[in-house]
């Protein structure tokens, strides 16, 4: 055997050659673990056992710092080292390099008692880090291969190297997320806990990869293997447990959580079948179910002994406890809670977090009653009527429909959730006198705002402390978020059907509300329509039911909106009342999304312009820092870099669009492009007829104006809630449009229309780094904030907007003249709007609608409907009023773009001015302003070369 140092052929690292060694088993280990204790990296191996019983092996290593060693003095030492390892293990008879004995290690550890013993053993065995060098890496994954998936060396595809990698990565995490919470466990800070019925978290591979700052190895690592990343991340199923942007804020927040090392967990359900999967065939929607956990999922770690019931139904019973009236409740179905833990990963932090999402099973004690009765085919089918619980995501995201299923959902998260949280608590405390001190509850909108009544049953039934006390201790805790300005979208319960599903919480509720009214009556006196309006019980005709809204306004210590013309919209219209009597509740907290996601990993040419032009990348933690871009805005050498990169997403982009639709657009013509859900407020349908108009425009051309029209790809993408018939047709209209004019010979490249099927996070991660134009042109006063729009201009995307949400913010930091603002405020909208009768479109607003009336793009009678929405004085979002200041815009749109300069610096200042819409600043305000938390990092594992 001969062992070779060479330190000249290869720049960056030092290269071992190890020729003709005996080829025994176990001997690709003893060197591995060898140069690891060595303190070197192996970043490649090139293993050649052609010859039988020899083998020759080269290693490509770094020192710990990464960098390659060249110390005469220190390559002898490798030498020697591995020269008498290697020796030893070729004449010794094992397999394997023993691991230390017991003895070995007791030998050295302080005595103690036998538990001791046994404790000293597990931590020493315990106290390593796996290796993020590419050997260890690999062999991480091939054990995955075989021991997690059984597979064998000769056959697994992509799909299973996927999730062999997957759960390579996830044991890192584990480690990570142990001692995170292990840390937080010790430092007892006050948590916070934010509770969402969704959690729009796409895909984890990359982002796991990027955030524990470990992909080059996991990229080379699957190279050598056989098998590239960029193929292996696709064949991840996005978890898509959220509708929209409610949901994939609650996601942001965790990594802006995370990577801020706040003690935070987030609560949520593990639905079986997300958000329904949509495909579109002759333009007409299909759902299919998403069956994301049917081939495992790779991410998540299942808790079978971290369960909780959770009842339903049943009754109340009334028991005088030394005088004292207390209420118990016997309830009539109980199913278990079972914990899956997710962990969220920070960027370049050693903080790990938990998503903590319950799943619904049977209870034990449920299924032997069943069994006892002997029925039992009755007690199988019961246990899966437990299991639906947690089945399906709601996939609508506006009108709440009085389900008993979603009421249970609701219900269910809060139940499992509170007796977790105050079983936690109840480990280092004995009486509840430091919860509020110790806990801050974040509801996500009303969606689990049963949790109120839950924390007052538990504290009131459960643990006895009296309604003073539990009142006062449930009122300091919670705080909740609204996200909608319509308030037909607020969530009512019909007060029969939560009597019958939560008899107990129901009395809650109204005790909660009896006193309120007392209180409001001594402020307000007799005025009893204020008093009804305000409420937590609504008095219909025919029926009672619960405001959501307003138990959680009277409960909450804080609640906010999610922009600022929002925040204001609930201080003077929707919650006037509450505004009024109680102003120092309410504050606002303008949404953010994370930089990580969308703009630093999914468009990763652009991240390195940046830092190269920022000194490095500080600013993936510090958003604010890409103001310093502005400098630059008018370079020609830095546009021309930043117009390569963005050509380059849009070749990706094009390419994606074939593969979905078919269509063929190209690349070099203006991206413009709304993906969001299907809406009637978002207004598609505005952007439809200005492409119709568009269309007529290119016809009615000479060949020589339309030389000078600039060509343009319009890309429309999102999912119609499968109840919402008009969003439906809204998306058929779409089709049909783009039928007509993508097979037009006159319009050729001058105009596509493309439907992108089955808009989701992980499209979106393609969609966003590629867009040049994106349309929030919501009717003013209707969209809460928004959230792509974000991302858009964080990516160098232009806005085409109206007044409405966090666009007004943008607008703020990144100026108006640098997007295409127009349409009626907010504040003329009720105006406009009660006067629509009397509006008389323009005219090229109703050829356009006539012509979908007359056929041009056939199914003329399928889409009247849509026509009969915005015309002859319908028109509810004002859609006639915005047309010709619309259209104006987009010639403004054209013009501009016609001139390169001129859009690049438009573009360079929109990724400029973003640095606000951080969720790691939405999260500082959060931390600061309500929740009363503070940072908590561990200290950087010193073994663990990160
Ligand atoms: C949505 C709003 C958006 C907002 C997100 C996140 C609901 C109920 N609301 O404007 O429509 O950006 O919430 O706050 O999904």
């Amino acid at each position: 055997m001969i062992i070779e140092i060479d330190t000249t052929s290869d720049d960056e690292h030092t290269v071992i050659h190890i020729r003709d060694a005996p080829n025994k088993p176990g001997t690709l280990r003893v060197i591995t673990t060898a140069l690891a204790d060595l303190g070197l990296n192996i970043d490649k191996a090139v293993v050649d056992s052609a010859a039988e019983d020899r083998v020759s092996d080269c290693f490509h290593v770094k020192d710990l710092s990464g960098r390659k060693v060249t110390e005469a003095e220190d390559v002898e030492n490798i030498r020697t080292c591995l020269g008498m390892i290697l020796k030893a293990h070729f004449q010794s008879g094992g397999l394997e390099m023993a691991r230390p004995d017991d003895e070995q290690i007791l030998s050295s550890a302080p005595k103690g008692t036998d538990e001791r013993r046994k404790h000293d053993l597990l931590y020493s065995l315990m106290d390593r880090y796996l290796r993020n060098d590419v050997m260890s890496v690999q062999e991480s994954i091939v054990n995955h291969v075989e021991y997690t998936m059984a597979r064998n060396r000769y056959q697994f595809d992509d799909f299973e190297a996927y999730n062999a990698a997957a759960f390579s990565v996830r044991d890192r995490l584990i480690e990570s997320w142990n001692d995170t919470q292990q840390y937080f466990r010790d430092k007892s800070p006050k948590r916070v806990y934010y509770m969402s019925m969704e959690f729009l978290m796409g895909r984890s591979f990359l982002n796991s990869l990027y955030n524990l700052d470990i992909k080059p190895q996991y990229s080379e690592a699957l190279h050598q293997l056989g098998y590239e990343l960029e193929t292996l991340v696709d064949k991840e199923r996005d978890a898509a447990l959220g509708n929209g942007g409610l949901g994939r804020l609650a996601s942001c927040f965790l990594d802006s959580m995370a990577t801020m090392d706040l003690p935070a967990w987030g609560y949520g359900i593990r639905y079986q079948y997300g958000m329904f999967r949509q495909t579109v065939t002759d333009g007409f929607q299909h759902e299919h179910p998403d069956y994301w956990l049917n081939f495992g999922n790779p991410w998540e770690i299942e808790r079978p002994y971290i369960t909780y019931p959770v009842k339903f139904y049943g009754g109340v019973e009334e028991e005088d406890v030394d005088g004292v009236k207390m209420y118990k409740w016997i309830g009539g179905e109980e199913i278990s809670a079972v914990a899956y833990d997710n962990p969220v990963p920070g960027w370049n932090t050693p903080t790990t977090i938990n998503l903590r999402l319950w799943s619904a099973k049977p209870a034990r004690e449920f299924d032997l009653e069943s069994f006892n009765t002997g029925d039992y085919v009755q007690a199988i089918l019961a246990k899966q009527r437990a299991e639906t619980i947690s089945a399906v995501l709601y996939p609508d995201d506006r009108t709440y429909q009085g389900k008993e299923l979603r009421l249970k959902q609701q219900y269910f998260l809060a139940s499992a959730t509170l007796q977790d949280i105050i079983r936690r608590y109840l480990v280092n405390h004995t009486t509840f006198d430091e919860f509020p001190e110790q806990v801050a509850l974040q509801l996500n909108d009303t969606h689990p705002a049963l949790g109120i009544p839950e924390l007052m049953r538990l504290l009131l039934d459960e643990h006895k402390l009296g309604w003073t006390k539990s009142w006062d201790i449930t009122s300091k805790v919670f705080s909740f978020t609204n996200h909608t300005v319509l308030a037909d979208s607020l969530e009512k319960w019909p007060v029969d059907l939560l009597e019958r599903v939560l008899p107990r919480h129901m009395m809650i509720i109204y005790d909660i509300n009896w006193r309120f009214i007392q209180e409001l009556a001594s402020i307000v006196g007799e005025d009893y329509t204020r008093i009804g309006r305000m409420s937590i019980i609504e008095e219909g005709i025919e029926s009672k039911s619960v405001r959501m809204a307003h138990l959680a306004l009277v409960t909450c210590h804080t609640v906010n909106g999610v922009a600022a013309v929002h925040s204001e919209l609930l201080k003077t219209r929707m919650f006037a009342d509450f505004h009024e009597i109680m102003p120092e509740k309410f504050q606002n907290k303008t949404n953010g999304v994370t930089q990580r996601r969308w703009l630093a990993f999914s468009n990763p040419d652009l991240r390195d312009l940046i830092s190269s032009k920022l000194g490095g990348d500080a600013w993936i933690r510090e958003l604010e820092m890409l103001r310093d871009l502005d400098k630059y805005a008018e370079d020609a050498e830095f546009q021309s870099q930043w117009r390569a990169v963005k050509h380059k997403n849009k070749k990706k982009l094009a390419k994606f669009i074939e593969e979905k639709t078919g269509t063929v657009v190209s690349p070099d013509a203006l991206f413009d492009i709304q993906v969001k859900r299907i809406h009637e407020y978002k207004r598609q349908l505005l952007n439809v007829f200005s492409v119709i108009h568009r269309y007529n425009k290119i016809k009615a051309a000479t060949p020589e104006e339309r030389k000078e029209m600039v060509p343009r790809v319009v890309v429309i993408g999102g999912k119609a809630a499968p109840g919402y018939d008009m969003a439906k047709r809204i998306i058929k209209l779409v089709c049909s449009v783009g039928d007509k004019v993508n097979n037009d010979p006159d319009v050729g490249d001058l105009l596509k229309l493309v439907f992108i099927p089955d808009y989701n996070v992980s499209s979106a991660e393609v969609i966003v780094p590629a867009a040049e134009l994106s349309q929030h042109i919501s009717t003013a006063g209707t969209e809460a904030s928004g959230t792509s729009n974000m991302k858009f201009a964080m990516n160098g995307c232009l806005i085409i907007g109206t007044m409405d949400g966090s666009n007004v913010e943008i607008a703020e930091e990144i100026g108006k003249e640098n997007m295409f603002i127009f349409g009626a405020s907010a504040v003329d909208v009720p105006i406009l709007r009660a006067e629509r009768a009397r509006f008389k479109p323009p005219q090229e607003f109703d050829v356009v609608v006539e012509q979908i009336r007359n056929n041009a793009f056939e199914w003329a009678e399928f889409l009247n409907p849509v026509c009969d929405a915005v015309h002859g004085g319908a028109d509810y979002y004002l859609l006639a009023n915005d047309f010709e200041d619309y259209i104006r815009a987009q010639e403004l749109v054209d013009q501009t773009y016609k001139d390169q300069a001129k859009w690049t610096k438009m573009s360079i200042k929109s990724t400029a001015g973003s640095g606000k819409f951080s969720s790691d600043r939405t999260i500082r305000e959060y931390a600061k302003d309500i929740w009363g938390v503070v940072p908590c990092r561990r200290p950087e594992p010193g073994g663990n070369p990160r």
